[in-house]
């Protein structure tokens, strides 16, 4: 069993304090070390915010690139090396806003890699805009009289579009997130993870008091996640009751499975034989 603080790493962090993100690095270092992984074999990219901020505070292998463009970053470090561990941490702005069509893309590719959306509904990084999943009527200093349109669902949209692993976790129930971030990384695919973040600067309606009252673990309930009518009901469902948990999980043709030339063996693990490229060449 490797320990929790493996993963521990010294970087200064500006976080807010009571930022939920805290919570949830916790929630993530649980789950690398439960998975028995060593901070050597773990690749995290991200994007631009302070979700992205994420690899900065754990000892790991990483790269944070572009504001949105985790996503298709992680596809090519996948496409080199599809045996890697790789996971994702992006913001809601960063993930359904700016990567809005990445996200598509990354569901309808498959890679296998586990993405965790840090969802505060806002923009935390740029201090308060509204973010897609910002609800309507929401308040900030540049929607003075509120949001006029209607919030993104993540995990409906996930569902709708065929994901194989769609749940949803909350950043204030970090034994729950651990195991929900093991079971993405054993699962053969895209696995989506939309983690409802409290942001105590810049969101003064989705607090942890707020959440406290409404969330509730599907999977205690007994939730079959086979069941994708089930699944699509609880990610729809609105009012005050809130479901976190494994919404539906099934097994899909990953990217690699789909490639030929990833079938073998990683691209990373195969010699460089210029013969080869230059009969290529030749025959161009
Ligand atoms: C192309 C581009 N557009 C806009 C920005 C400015 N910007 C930086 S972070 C950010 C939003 C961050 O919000 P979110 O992704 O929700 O993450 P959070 O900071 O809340 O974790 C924006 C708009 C940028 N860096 N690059
Ligand atoms: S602004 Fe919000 S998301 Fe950013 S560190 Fe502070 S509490 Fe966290």
């Amino acid at each position: 069993m490797v320990d929790v603080s493996a993963f521990h790493c010294d970087y200064e962090n500006k976080w807010c304090p009571g930022c939920g993100n805290f919570p949830i690095l916790e929630a993530l270092k649980q789950g690398l070390a439960d998975q028995g992984l060593v901070p050597e074999d773990v690749l995290m990219i991200s994007g631009i915010g302070q979700a992205g901020k994420t690899p900065h505070f754990l000892r790991c292998n990483f790269f944070h690139g572009l504001h949105g463009r985790a996503l298709p970053l992680a596809t090519g470090a996948y496409v080199a090396n599809c045996e890697l561990p790789i996971l994702v941490s992006m913001g809601d702005g960063d993930c359904y806003g700016e990567g809005g069509n990445h996200f598509l893309a990354a569901i309808r590719r498959n890679p296998d890699m586990t993405l965790l959306i840090h969802d505060n509904r806002v923009y935390g990084l740029t201090k308060g805009q509204a973010s897609p999943t910002s609800e309507r009527g929401f308040v900030t200093k540049i929607q003075p009289k509120g949001v006029r349109s209607d919030p993104f669902n993540p995990a409906a949209l996930a569902l709708s579009q065929g994901a194989g692993f769609v749940a949803r976790a909350y950043c204030g129930h970090k034994e729950q997130l651990a195991g929900l971030i093991g079971q993405a990384m054993d699962y053969r695919g895209l696995s989506v993870i939309d983690i409802m973040q409290v942001c105590v600067s810049f969101n003064t309606v989705n607090t942890y008091d707020w959440y406290k009252k409404r969330v509730y673990d599907i999977n205690e309930q007994g939730h079959d996640t086979d069941d994708w009518n089930a699944a699509m009901d609880l990610a729809m469902a609105g009012g005050d009751r809130m479901a976190t948990g494994l919404f539906y999980k099934k097994n899909r043709a990953s990217f690699a499975d789909r490639v030929p030339g990833l079938a073998d063996s990683p691209l990373a693990a195969r010699r460089y034989d210029p013969a080869q490229v230059q009969a290529l060449l030749d025959q161009a």
